[in-house]
């Protein structure tokens, strides 16, 4: 019955993206009911297609015990789902039971990212000289960017049904569950600052100051606000900001006070249709040869698992690549321009209007199954890495 029911959500149901615009007119007019009847469908199709996906992925990545473990949790989490499937949606006690099973969900999978990158550890050690083929990482790579966001895209539904309808009054000033109608640029950024030179100072006794400037042609004299998730923001700010402090500070070994370093410089600019947020370094930049590897799962990873006894001031290397998978779930990006014996420019392009901010989500089908394991492409170029770009980020095109 349940294998019956998993078909029918995996392959006969795509995920259906919502919009930032869509999440905030249904928390402002908020129907427990309805959120549950449309959750318990959606839920329940987005992690079907993963757990499909899962299922597709080669033999050998899914073999080490971390992914076993992630694959039992999708499981359970969808068992746990069907519970719900006949309840009725006008009894109270099935709307309270619906959001303390949504709270076990979400607590279940809350270390998945950690029990994946160990995963990731585990195969790069099983093989015999330490080091993944180019095919395998590839394939990681493919996969990760989809779970992951698809993960983030789970987490966003079931964080705004428990914040919306839940027993704790968490009614946070303007907020709408996650939500701030009125998301201040600024004040985000500026946060983000703070608490990566907290972790900066503790590990290095020095921060580089933080020059910031608004721009916005197009309101003149008003803040820079958009409907967003400021939890995001900040998580994508304080991920780039430790990137910038820790290269712009261990170029410099000699330094050893803040004023004589040089300053971060972030722009925020609002478009009509991007708010863009552009963040300098003079951290000495890296080449392009490089670039590919800042977003890549399996090379910092692979490399070091850190033995400090301190929060670590970089963590498995996944910062980057998922503060860019943050940005891209809202219809949003993030780039990286390295000028290699100076400094690297970040910049975070998010949408203006909230109708446009529209969940990225992966689809599962045939095309994704035989993305995996398929042959090495001939090249079509004489420098094959020509192709392994962002043109394998979500989909093959
Ligand atoms: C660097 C490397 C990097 C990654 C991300 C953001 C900023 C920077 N600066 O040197």
């Amino acid at each position: 019955h349940l294998a019956r029911r998993f078909e029918f959500y995996a392959c006969k149901h795509n995920p259906t993206p919502l919009t930032l615009g869509g999440y905030l007119k249904f928390g402002q007019n908020p129907c427990q009911q309805k959120s549950f009847k449309f959750l318990r469908f959606e839920l329940a199709v987005r992690l079907a297609n993963m757990l499909k996906e899962i299922e597709e992925l080669p033999k050998d990545l899914m073999n080490t015990s971390s992914a076993d473990l992630v694959h039992r949790w999708y499981e359970e989490s969808f068992r746990e789902l069907m519970e719900f499937e006949n309840a009725s949606s006008s009894d109270q006690s099935v709307l309270s039971e619906f959001s303390e099973a949504l709270e076990k969900i979400r607590s279940r999978h809350s270390t998945v990212v950690e029990t994946m990158a160990q995963g990731v550890m585990e195969l790069a050690n099983s093989s015999p000289d330490g080091v993944l083929e180019d095919a395998t990482r590839k394939d990681i790579q493919y996969f990760l960017n989809r779970f992951y966001i698809s993960r983030i895209s789970i987490r966003m539904l079931i964080n705004q049904h428990i914040l919306l309808f839940g027993n704790q009054l968490n009614q946070e000033r303007r907020y709408i569950g996650s939500i701030d109608p009125h998301c201040d640029v600024l004040e985000v950024v500026q946060g983000a600052y703070e608490d990566a030179k907290g972790l900066c100072d503790l590990h290095y006794c020095i921060t580089p100051k933080l020059d910031i400037k608004c721009f916005n042609p197009y309101e003149q004299g008003e803040p820079i606000q958009m409907v967003y998730v400021p939890s995001h923001l900040h998580h994508i700010m304080f991920e780039l900001f430790k990137n910038s402090m820790r290269a712009t500070i261990e170029t410099r070994s000699n330094v050893t006070d803040s004023d004589l370093l040089p300053h971060i410089e972030v722009k925020i600019f609002k478009g009509k249709e991007d708010i863009t947020i552009k963040i300098s370094d003079q951290g000495g930049g890296f080449s392009r040869d490089q670039l590919d590897l800042m977003f890549n799962y399996t090379y910092t990873t692979a490399s070091k698992p850190s033995a400090d006894h301190h929060t670590p001031f970089a963590g498995y290397g996944y910062g980057l690549p998922l503060s860019r998978l943050y940005a891209v779930y809202l219809n949003g990006n993030l780039d990286l321009a390295p000028v290699e014996g100076h400094g690297t420019d970040a910049y975070v392009y998010l949408k203006t209007l909230s109708q446009a901010a529209s969940e990225l989500l992966p689809v599962f089908n045939k095309t994704t199954a035989k993305y995996y394991n398929s042959p090495i492409p001939v090249a079509d170029w004489s420098n094959p890495s020509h192709t392994t770009g962002l043109t394998t980020f979500l989909s093959r095109t």
